[in-house]
C-alpha cells in the first residue's frame, strides 16, 4: 500500500493520533504537501462525506475524520504556497458564512493566501453579515472571502454580500466565495469577482485578478 493510501485510509479510520507521523513519512519519499491534500485527504475527505449521506458513518466518524485532516493540514500549512511567495500586501478577510461550521477548507484557502503572502484575517465559521461588515470597516481588505459547505447556508452568501453593500463597504473590493456546493454559476450570480473550487486556485485567482485590477486603476 503506498503511503497515499495509508494516509487516505487513516482519514477514513478517524485516527488522528497515527496522521501526522504518516504525513512526515509521505514528505520524506518525496511527496509535496499538495500532492497529500489533492491525493489523500481531499478524496479521503470526500469520500468520508458520500459514506455520511449513505448513512454508513455517523456523526462521531464525519468529527474523527474531520480532527485527523485538519491536523495534517496544520502539519502541512507551513510548505504551502512556498513556492511562489511574492510579498503581497493586500489584506483578505474571510470566513464562513452565518449557521456553517465547516472551517477545513477555509482554513485551507486561508493557509495557501498566507503561503503566497497576504494578510489574512480569520473571522471563524457561523460569522454573522454585521460581523463582516465590521471587519470590513475596520481592516480595509482589498479582498473578503465567503466560505459555505451546506446548501441551506450558501444563501447567507449573497445576504452578506447585501449587507456590505448597504454599507457602501462593497466597491473597491474583490469579493470570493467558494465551498462544495457554491459554483461558478452561483458567483456569477451573486456578482462575485472570484470563485474557486479549491485553495490552490483560490490563491492563484487571486493574485491575478488583484494584478489585473492594478493595472486598471
Ligand atoms: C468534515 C465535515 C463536517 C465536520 C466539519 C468540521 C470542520 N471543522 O470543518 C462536522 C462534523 C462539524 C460537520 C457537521 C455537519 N455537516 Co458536514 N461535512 C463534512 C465533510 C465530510 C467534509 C468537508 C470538508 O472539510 N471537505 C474538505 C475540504 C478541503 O474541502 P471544501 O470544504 O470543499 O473546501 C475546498 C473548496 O470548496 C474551496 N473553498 C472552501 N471555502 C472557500 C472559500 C473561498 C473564498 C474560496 C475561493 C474557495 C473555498 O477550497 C477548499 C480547499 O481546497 C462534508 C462532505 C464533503 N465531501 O464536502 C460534509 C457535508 C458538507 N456536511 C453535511 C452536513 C449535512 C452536515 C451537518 C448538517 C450534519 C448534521 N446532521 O448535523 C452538520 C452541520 C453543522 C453546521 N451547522 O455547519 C453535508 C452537506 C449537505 C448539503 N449539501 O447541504 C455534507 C456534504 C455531507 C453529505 N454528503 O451529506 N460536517
Amino acid at each position: 500500500m503506498s503511503i497515499l493510501d495509508s494516509i487516505y485510509n487513516t482519514v477514513l479510520e478517524g485516527k488522528r493520533h497515527e496522521i501526522e507521523g504518516l504525513v512526515k513519512r509521505a514528505l520524506e519519499e518525496g511527496f509535496s504537501a499538495t500532492d497529500i491534500i489533492e491525493k489523500a485527504l481531499r478524496p479521503a475527505m470526500d469520500e468520508v462525506g458520500l459514506r455520511f449521506s449513505q448513512a454508513e458513518f455517523f456523526l462521531p466518524d464525519l468529527i474523527l475524520a474531520a480532527e485527523a485532516t485538519k491536523r495534517a493540514i496544520s502539519y502541512l500549512k507551513p510548505l504551502l504556497g512556498e513556492r511562489d511567495v511574492v510579498s503581497q500586501q493586500e489584506t483578505v478577510v474571510i470566513g464562513t458564512v452565518q449557521g456553517d461550521l465547516h472551517d477545513i477548507g477555509k482554513n485551507l484557502v486561508i493557509a495557501t493566501l498566507e503561503g503566497t503572502g497576504y494578510r489574512v484575517v480569520d473571522l471563524g465559521v457561523d460569522v454573522a453579515p454585521e460581523r463582516f461588515v465590521e471587519a470590513v470597516r475596520e481592516h480595509n481588505p482589498a479582498v473578503v472571502g465567503f466560505s459555505a459547505l451546506l446548501s441551506t447556508t450558501m444563501v447567507n452568501i449573497p445576504r452578506t454580500i447585501a449587507a456590505l453593500e448597504e454599507a457602501g463597504l462593497r466597491e473597491g473590493r474583490l469579493v470570493a466565495v467558494g465551498g462544495a456546493p457554491v459554483t461558478q454559476r452561483n458567483a456569477d450570480e451573486w456578482q462575485a469577482e472570484i470563485y474557486a473550487p479549491d485553495a490552490g486556485t483560490a490563491a492563484r485567482i487571486v493574485t491575478e485578478k488583484l494584478a489585473a485590477r492594478r493595472q486598471c486603476v
